[in-house]
């Protein structure tokens, strides 16, 4: 299993205890790669490579978001309580029976989130939209899929939503999923196969010095499998740099949360580490 953490200007792999900070690595050759495991190899094998020699740096430092040129889309409706929550939001406008009809159909509700350039890292400030009066994170477990169409890696998303805005008609979801400061993923890639049927995903936010929601999910309950979500991404389309999906939330707060200025998102998901970001 190898970590990618992307700096300002150029890139620390990490291999258990080995950390090396590397010249000429490129995201989008990862992700172009037939063997990926061979290219970040021979990173470990160059003599350019220079050691870094404190573990404790990773998790203080603000990475960018591990992402070149790759497109980041995303899942919805994949789990129970996503089905129940939006079914909750938007039924005064009649649209709760879609996502009724998307849970249950053969075919995946996906959608855009984010081009690479937007997307925030880790300990970078996330957006509420001003227009917007109920807004909540989405913590997500995310693909790295290659240019074949191969999930190869994994990393943390958060689908920052506007419910008021989802749940005043569906036809308004890019509005209300793709905005300024709407997605962050990090805080590095996993390259590797970290992954079991239990793995847990959690979340914390917290206000001032309290913690203000709290939940948990694993995903064994997720209604579809990962190659089955990245197959539909790749069907009929071209992505010459790989793409991440967000594979959907299992967790949302009851109808009363909503995010405020000054909130702290720490997204968990066991393997992948802690993506934390503060809403501006
Ligand atoms: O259907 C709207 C968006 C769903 C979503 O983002 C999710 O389930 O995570
Ligand atoms: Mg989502």
């Amino acid at each position: 299993m190898i970590k990618i953490y992307r700096d300002q200007d150029d890139y620390v792999l990490q291999n258990f205890n080995r950390i090396i900070r590397v010249q000429g690595f490129s995201l989008d050759s990862l992700f172009q790669a037939s063997n990926p495991a061979d290219y970040l190899t021979s990173f470990f094998d160059s003599t350019d490579s220079e050691p870094i020699q404190q573990k404790s740096v990773i998790e203080k430092h603000p990475w960018q978001a591990p992402v070149e040129n790759q497109e980041i889309w995303a899942a919805g409706v994949t789990y129970m309580r996503s089905k129940s929550a939006r079914m909750e939001e938007s039924e005064q406008s009649g649209g709760d029976h879609f996502y009724d009809l998307v849970y249950e159909a053969e075919r995946p509700e996906l959608f855009f989130k984010s081009t690479g350039s937007r997307a925030r890292g880790h300990l970078a400030p996330v957006c509420i939209r001003k227009d917007s009066a109920w807004n909540v994170p989405e913590p997500e477990l995310t693909l790295a899929i290659n240019s074949a169409g191969h999930i190869f890696g994994y990393t943390i998303g958060n689908d920052m939503s506007s419910r008021s805005i989802e749940g005043e008609n569906p036809l308004y979801l890019p509005q209300a999923k793709i905005y300024r400061g709407s997605c962050a993923i990090g805080p590095c890639l996993v390259v590797g196969n970290v992954l079991t049927p239990d793995t847990k995903i959690s979340i914390m936010i917290s206000r001032l010095a309290n913690v203000v929601f709290q939940g948990d999910t694993s995903i064994s309950q997720l209604k579809r499998t990962f190659p089955e979500l990245a197959d539909y991404l790749f069907r009929e389309n071209e992505f010459p740099c790989g793409a991440y999906l967000m594979t959907g939330t299992g967790i949302v707060p009851d109808s009363g949360f909503t995010l405020q200025s000054g909130d702290r998102i720490q997204i968990q998901i066991e393997g992948l580490g802690v993506l934390e970001n503060e809403v501006e």
